[in-house]
Parts: C-alpha cells; sequence; structure tokens
C-alpha cells in the first residue's frame, strides 16, 4: 500500500459537517490493480439525501452566496485552481489508486482541471456584464437589461473513469454562477472527490454551498432527482442510467443535462500518413483501456491500406505494457471493476458469435505469464476484424479495450460518412487523412460533437464538450457550460410611469 493519506470516513459532507451515514452503513471501495479494498466509505442513506437538500436549498435561498458579485466567485475558482496544482501528486495517486489509469493520466487530469477553473474564473466575469436593451423596439422611457442568476439546488452525478474530470467540469461554472451543489460520484471510484470537497472547503467556498454524499445511484438517485427542492441534475454515465434520470426530472421540469457516452468511429482513409494512423487508432481505443465516453472504438478504413492498418495496430497493441498505475512502465491500467471486466468480457463473446475475427486480445492476460495481473481486473487490447454495422459490438458502448474494424471501398467518402453515422450515439470522431480539403468535408458532415483531424482525443475547456443523438443533451466546458448553470432575467423599468390606457381610467 501506499504512503498516500487516502481520504478516511466520515466520508458525506452534509450541511457543513463530515459526517456518517445515518444508518451506520458502509461500502468497500476497491483498487481494480489488485482487488484489495482500500477503505470503507460512508454509505449515505436516503434520510441523509433528504438532509443535503434541505441544507443546500435553505443556503441558496437564505444566504448571500448567490448575490455576491461574479467577481467575489471567480477569485475563489482561481484559488481553487492553485490548489489543485499544490495537491496534484497526492490527489492523481488517490485517482490511480481508485480507478487504476496510470498515474501520468491522473496527473495530466489534474492539470486539465485546473485550467478549467481557470478558464471558468475569467469566462463567467463576462455574465457581470448586464445586456441593455435599448433602440426602436421599446420606449425611450424603459430601462430594460438582462441579467444572469443561478438556477438553484445542481445535482452533480458523476461516473467512474474520470472522476476529477468529470465533476470539475460541472462544478466550475456551478460555483463561478452562484449555485449550491450537491455531489454523487460513483459509488466504484469516490475517493478523489471526498479529496476535492475538502479542497473546495480549504479554498474559501461556503461550507454549505457542496454538499457531498457517497452512495450508490440505486439507493439515493430517485430522492435527488425526484426531489421538487431540486432545480437541475446534471448527470454524467451510461445511457440506461440517462433515460431513467431525465424521465425522473421530468415530473417536476427540473433542468437536467445529461453525457451518455458513444460509440464512437475513427474514419481513416488511404492517403493517411499510415504510422500516424496506427498510433491515432491506438491512442483512440486503449487509452484508459477503452474506459472513455469519445474512445474511437470503431475503425472505418479505407479498403486499399486496411489490412496494412490493421496489421499495424494489431503488432503495436500485443507490446502495450499493462501493470500498477503507480508503476511508471505501465502504458495502461485494468478495468475499472470486477463487474465491468465482465461485461467486456461477453461483448467479446458476442462478437465471436457474430461472425466478427478477434485479431488480437479477446481475454484476460494468461496469468502464468502475467502473475502480477491475475488478481486484477486486467483485460488484453483487443481488435475484432471484418465486423459490419448490423453487429452489436459495432453498434453497443463496449467501454473496453474492444477495437471493430469496418472497411469502405476506396473513394466512397459516402459510405465513409455513412458508416461514421451509423450509431445512435453522436458524441466524437475522427478523420485521418493528408488531404486537408477532404478531411475538413468529412468532418463537417460527422454527427458527433467532437471531430478530431489527424489525431485524437485532445479538448480545450474554451470549447463546447457534448453530444449529438443518444450522447445527451447540452454541453459541458466552453461558454455555453456556463448557460447550463444559469437563469436569464429581463428585468423592464418605467422611468416615466404613466396610465396604460387598456381599461378605463383606473384613477382614484
Ligand atoms: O454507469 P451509471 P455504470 C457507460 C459505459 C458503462 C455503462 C454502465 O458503457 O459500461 O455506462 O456504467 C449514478 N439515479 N458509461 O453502470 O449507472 C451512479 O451511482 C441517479 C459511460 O457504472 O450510469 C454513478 O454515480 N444516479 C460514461 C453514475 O450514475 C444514478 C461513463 C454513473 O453510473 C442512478 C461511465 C439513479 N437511478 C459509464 N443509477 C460516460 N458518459 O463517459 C446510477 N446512478
Amino acid at each position: 500500500m501506499s504512503a498516500v493519506e487516502i481520504p478516511q470516513r466520515p466520508t458525506l459532507f452534509i450541511d457543513g459537517s463530515w459526517t456518517k451515514s445515518s444508518d451506520g452503513k458502509t461500502r468497500p471501495t476497491i483498487n481494480p490493480y489488485d482487488a484489495k479494498v482500500l477503505i470503507e466509505v460512508d454509505e449515505a442513506s436516503a434520510e441523509d439525501a433528504q438532509r443535503a437538500i434541505a441544507s443546500a436549498s435553505h443556503f441558496f435561498k437564505t444566504s448571500d452566496w448567490p448575490h455576491k458579485t461574479f467577481e467575489e466567485r471567480c477569485n475563489l475558482l482561481s484559488r481553487y485552481a492553485d490548489l489543485l496544482q499544490a495537491h496534484k501528486s497526492k490527489l492523481a495517486h488517490i485517482e490511480t489508486l481508485d480507478t487504476g489509469k496510470t498515474l501520468a493520466e491522473s496527473e495530466i487530469d489534474i492539470d486539465d482541471v485546473t485550467n478549467v477553473f481557470r478558464f471558468y474564473a475569467k469566462e463567467a466575469l463576462k455574465l457581470q456584464n448586464e445586456k441593455t436593451i435599448s433602440g426602436d423596439l421599446i420606449p425611450s422611457s424603459v430601462q430594460s437589461k438582462v441579467i444572469h442568476e443561478p438556477v438553484g439546488v445542481c445535482v452533480l452525478i458523476t461516473p467512474w473513469n474520470y472522476p476529477i474530470l468529470q465533476l470539475c467540469w460541472k462544478l466550475a461554472p456551478a460555483l463561478a454562477t452562484g449555485n449550491a451543489v450537491i455531489v454523487k460520484p460513483s459509488e466504484v471510484t469516490p475517493l478523489s472527490t471526498v479529496y476535492l470537497t475538502k479542497l473546495l472547503i480549504e479554498a474559501g467556498f461556503p461550507a454549505k454551498s457542496v454538499q457531498l454524499l457517497t452512495a450508490s445511484g440505486a439507493s439515493i438517485g430517485p430522492t435527488l432527482t425526484e426531489s421538487k427542492d431540486v432545480d437541475l441534475v446534471s448527470f454524467t454515465g451510461g445511457l440506461a442510467t440517462g433515460r431513467h434520470i431525465i424521465r425522473s426530472c421530468a415530473e417536476t421540469v427540473k433542468r437536467c443535462t445529461v453525457e451518455l457516452g458513444g460509440k464512437n468511429p475513427n474514419v481513416v482513409f488511404a492517403d493517411c500518413d499510415l504510422d500516424l494512423a496506427v498510433d491515432n487508432v491506438l491512442t483512440a481505443v486503449f487509452t484508459h483501456s477503452g474506459q472513455v465516453c469519445s474512445s474511437g472504438a470503431r475503425l472505418i478504413v479505407e479498403e486499399s491500406i486496411a489490412d496494412r492498418l490493421v496489421a499495424g495496430v494489431v503488432e503495436r497493441a500485443k507490446q502495450i505494457s499493462m501493470g500498477s498505475g503507480l508503476d511508471p512502465k505501465s502504458e495502461t491500467g485494468p478495468l475499472v471493476s470486477a463487474e465491468h471486466l465482465g461485461k467486456v468480457e461477453a461483448f467479446v463473446d458476442i462478437a465471436r458469435k457474430e461472425g466478427g475475427k478477434v485479431v488480437c486480445g479477446g481475454m484476460r492476460p494468461d496469468p502464468k505469464q502475467h502473475p502480477d495481473l491475475a488478481q486484477g481486473y486486467f483485460f488484453l487490447p483487443t481488435v475484432v476484424d471484418h465486423c459490419d454495422r448490423t453487429m452489436r459490438i459495432v453498434q453497443e458502448e463496449t467501454f473496453g479495450p474492444i477495437l471493430t474494424v469496418e472497411r469502405f471501398k476506396d473513394g466512397d467518402e459516402e459510405t465513409a460518412v455513412f458508416l461514421a453515422n451509423d450509431t445512435a450515439y453522436g458524441l466524437a470522431g475522427g478523420v485521418q487523412s493528408k488531404d486537408h480539403a477532404r478531411a475538413e468535408r468529412i468532418a463537417r458532415r460527422l454527427r458527433h460533437g467532437t471531430v478530431w483531424v489527424n489525431t485524437y482525443g485532445a479538448y480545450t475547456p474554451q470549447a463546447e464538450w457534448g453530444g449529438y443523438g443518444m450522447s445527451g443533451n447540452g454541453r459541458e466546458l466552453g461558454s455555453k457550460g456556463l448557460d447550463e448553470y444559469i437563469e436569464t432575467k429581463h428585468i423592464w423599468a418605467e422611468k416615466k410611469p404613466a396610465m396604460m390606457g387598456w381599461f378605463k381610467d383606473a384613477r382614484m
């Protein structure tokens, strides 16, 4: 076990204090590298969730937090960014222990979200500039302006693949705009969120502006999403849970944004730089063992280079070094849980039955060759060649290290675009071609929220992130990421009040 202090119980933060769950229940959190218990965390009950909602709602309605200037709140965001950097090494270590991802990836996540906080510390200031309306369409005696206010109590529900990153994408805009937040991390990876909450308080955010509930979605989800005192739910996770949450938010007509993953195409043309394309395809699908919503899991390749490209990817995939995320030699870690490993294994069985040809991986590492990986939830990088669009392995999100290969005839851009858009999702995609005009043409025709050309996977806080189709609604990051967390109000003030004249003179 590492020397890093893992956050200890109590892990619930309700009404400004750290507390255990009301019924004393706990849940183990597991290190996916060796399947050992890291710690027990408190499992919030529905009663705890009610208490958090009541506290957040009272705080939002009675404190000066929503009425502070954007400048005051943005200063806190900047301070938080500094704290993230100061605690980077501890936080990264905790994230790696809990998720299995490599330390290098965890550190990148922390640098990325530091930038997210710094970006919103500036971007939210723009909301201070209230829009004054004048001109021919309103009387000159009227002072008319549009102002921005927080939405209220926001429930932020996050998944297990990027616990720090997904939470901070929500926290930064929600807090910059003066909302009260209730955070519910995945029960599979709650530890970094406990740490992040401690840092929020250290940065000076009011204690009741944030409440933290560590618990399973099934146990407290409905209490949070159905409550009339919750004004917004922002959710990142799976499609089935997302649908459920949208339905439950509908009852009270609360605002609801969801990011639900993808089945992302990576379209490779024969005129690509082949070495670069091999590298892009590999990075797109095997980073973090494919547990990435924007993972480039569907290779769609022009026939004349298909065999060479697949051979190159397979050769490199076989060399990916797997191990503990804490070992600098590891290029990828395990899958997050035994349950998820079972799901990924089942997908390969499905692919075989559907006629896909597993040309690499398709199983757990051999324990005789890799005894160090035998306890953890490892799965080999897998390539399934000769797939077609009707297969489940091509249409459903496996969220594992599985690449499917579909081919299109040389020069047939129409089919390439058709296949790339042939998914219920629409989160992200890639185009690999040295012909810039073609790459741009194809990028514009892809029905996906982010498209990378001759690269894969980068993002910036300045550009919006989100999906078409069943990948979700709304946008995170960018200026639109702020819009999710504000109400917009129009104030029309008559400076020279006079009788309106609609009804007979009402003079007393
Ligand atoms: O996610 P869930 P799961 C995909 C991926 C994966 C599948 C299932 O394909 O295999 O989803 O993963 C909380 N009310 N993605 O089951 O259930 C839950 O506690 C309120 C894509 O782990 O969606 C956790 O905090 N909340 C994805 C969060 O929802 C509920 C990332 C996500 O868990 C709830 C992860 C309920 N009724 C998985 N039920 C992406 N978009 O990146 C669960 N939760």
